[in-house]
């Protein structure tokens, strides 16, 4: 396979080796490798049940794994930064997810890409969005600038609401 490139989203809630939510993050950047782009670090508040905020962003990064291998790199990485298998949703030091890759849907064992939430939370469209705005979601064929538009216009409306 020749290089693709995914977007991962990448997100802390919970002090770690690194130190703040912040720091994991910045962290897992470098251990990412191939980042050719990332967005401004952002504070979100926490969608589920931790109360924690989160420190979160999104990274464009270049690989020559599949997505199968980039998903057991990013759970190698979350393991190593002292993740613990927990309640669902609870605080974690990392979350890594493939929100997108260039080589359209995909899906196999475990692994669904684009991720299936990812439409409807703005801390990963809006920083997606910084990067990139013209990117199409195969499964939905908007770009992640509508995306992004539609989720505010819904939010706008309830800031409670589900999936537009
Ligand atoms: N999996 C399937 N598709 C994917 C994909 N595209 N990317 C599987 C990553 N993983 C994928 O994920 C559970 C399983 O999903 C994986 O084993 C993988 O095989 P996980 O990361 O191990 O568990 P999780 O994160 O607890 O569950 P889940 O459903 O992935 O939660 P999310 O969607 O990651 O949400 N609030 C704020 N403000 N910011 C956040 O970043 N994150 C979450 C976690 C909740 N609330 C948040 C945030
Ligand atoms: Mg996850």
């Amino acid at each position: 396979m020749g290089r693709a490139s995914y977007a991962i989203a990448i997100g802390s809630n919970r002090r770690g080796y690194h130190g703040s939510p912040e720091q994991e993050v910045a962290a897992a950047l470098k251990a990412l490798g191939g980042v050719v782009a990332v967005a401004p670090v952002i504070r979100s508040a926490p969608l589920g049940p931790s109360l924690r905020r989160y420190a979160n962003t999104v990274a464009l990064v270049e690989s020559p794994l599949s997505p199968p291998e980039m998903l057991a790199r990013c759970k190698a990485i979350e393991r190593s930064f002292g993740r613990r298998r927990g309640r669902r949703w609870g605080t974690r030091v990392l979350d890594l997810d493939l929100v997108l890759w260039s080589g359209g849907p995909w899906a196999s064992h475990g692994l669904i890409v684009p991720h299936p939430a990812f439409r409807t939370r703005d801390f990963v469209l809006d920083p997606l969005a910084q990067l990139a705005p013209d990117w199409r979601d195969p499964v939905s064929s908007l770009t992640i600038r509508q995306l992004a538009r539609r989720l505010r216009r819904a939010r706008a409306v309830d800031p409670a609401a589900p999936a537009p």
